[in-house]
């Protein structure tokens, strides 16, 4: 966890900022992390981070565009060089708060807040924001971040108090609420419409800014009805893609792979360890012309896994957290990676 000392360090910063520009990553714990703070300031702009694994130094354009006066960088591993030069020399205050297990960056001027690096832990920035905010009243919003990340959050409970209707008294895992609750199908709806056109997910921002609770996602209205669509049309494609991957269920491993234009590795990863708890590893391999971008899950240490099964592959990269890492290489190297798995897995 944060230190009480760090949270009110970021508060300060917060506070200070009159105009800041909000990058978070492309995911439920990203998204609410950015509501959860610019909702507790009443100010602020946010921009999804879609390059992968960095933010790439072309975002630093919206810095320009909407002069902001600070820069938060929400749940994203990684950061490039240059982009934090860039607003080093315009001398634009940059607060990174992230959970990854990954090494602090070599920039000392960078704020960056990283519970790892405290006490191991890895607490979503969600529940990292919820805290710094303490609003009460947005506990709902932490949640669907928290349970998207595989987190059950102390204040769990009195969400519940509020939303019995919505979850489950005492949920099994965090995935049982995300799978088999309504506040689960919630974030699995916002999940989705972050999917959407750069203009769609952007007018859902403002949408989620003012919303007051999760029904309002749910209610069928001019302005969720994009929100809603989207979430139906992506939907069936994953059901259908949930149903190839789990033919693929072999002993220890499933191995499935697909293309298209939509992205959704992490997604199909999540859902099938939550089926198929007692597989080794599950990867997802979603390809879109010569790369490929892998989801691993699994119960063992999928972060050493994903790293030797990667090593010897030039170009490569990859990491995460112990349960749940990404990984990006050239299609033409896909043999070889499936090779180190099945080697490393003794199947
Ligand atoms: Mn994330």
């Amino acid at each position: 966890m944060l230190t009480v000392k760090q949270i009110e360090e970021i508060r300060e910063h917060l506070e200070k900022a009159q105009n800041p520009l909000f990058f978070f990553d492309n995911d439920n714990d990203g998204l609410t992390s950015y509501l959860l703070l610019s909702r507790f300031i009443g100010r602020g702009k946010g921009v999804i981070i879609r390059s992968f694994p960095e933010l790439n130094p072309s975002y630093y354009r919206k810095v320009l565009e909407l002069k902001s006066d600070y820069i938060f960088i929400l749940d994203k591993p990684a950061v490039s060089k240059e982009f934090l030069e860039k607003a080093k020399k315009d001398n634009i205050p940059v607060v990174w708060i992230d959970h990854h297990q990954v090494d602090p960056p070599e920039d000392s001027d960078v704020y960056y807040y990283n519970p790892f690096l405290n006490d191991k832990t890895n607490e979503p920035v969600s529940y990292l924001s919820y805290k710094i905010a303490n609003r009460k009243e947005d506990a709902w919003l932490a949640v669907i971040g928290n349970i998207s990340d595989c987190y059950i959050p102390d204040f769990y409970p009195e969400f519940y108090k509020t939303y019995p209707d919505l979850a489950k008294e005492s949920p099994k895992s965090a995935f049982d609420l995300l799978y088999k609750s309504e506040i689960g199908r919630i974030a699995r709806i916002l999940d989705f419409s972050l999917k959407d056109t750069l203009t769609n997910v952007v007018s859902m921002t403002k949408f989620m800014m003012k919303a007051s609770g999760p029904m309002d996602i749910l209610e069928e209205n001019l302005k969720t009805k994009q929100i809603l669509k989207r979430y139906n049309e992506i939907n069936s494609k994953y059901q259908a893609l949930m149903e190839k991957a789990r033919e693929l269920a072999g002993k220890k491993l499933i191995y499935f792979q697909y293309g298209g234009n939509l992205s959704l590795s992490g997604n199909l990863a999540n859902q099938l360890i939550y089926e198929y708890p007692d597989k080794t590893a599950i990867v997802v391999v979603y390809i879109n012309g010569d790369i490929a971008n892998i989801s691993l899950r699994g119960k063992g240490n999928i972060r050493k896994l994903t790293l030797d099964a990667l090593s010897g592959i030039e170009g490569a990269s990859g990491g995460g957290h112990e349960k749940a890492t990404g990984a990006k290489m050239s299609v033409s190297d896909l043999p070889r990676f499936k090779e180190n798995i099945d080697r490393l897995l003794g199947e």
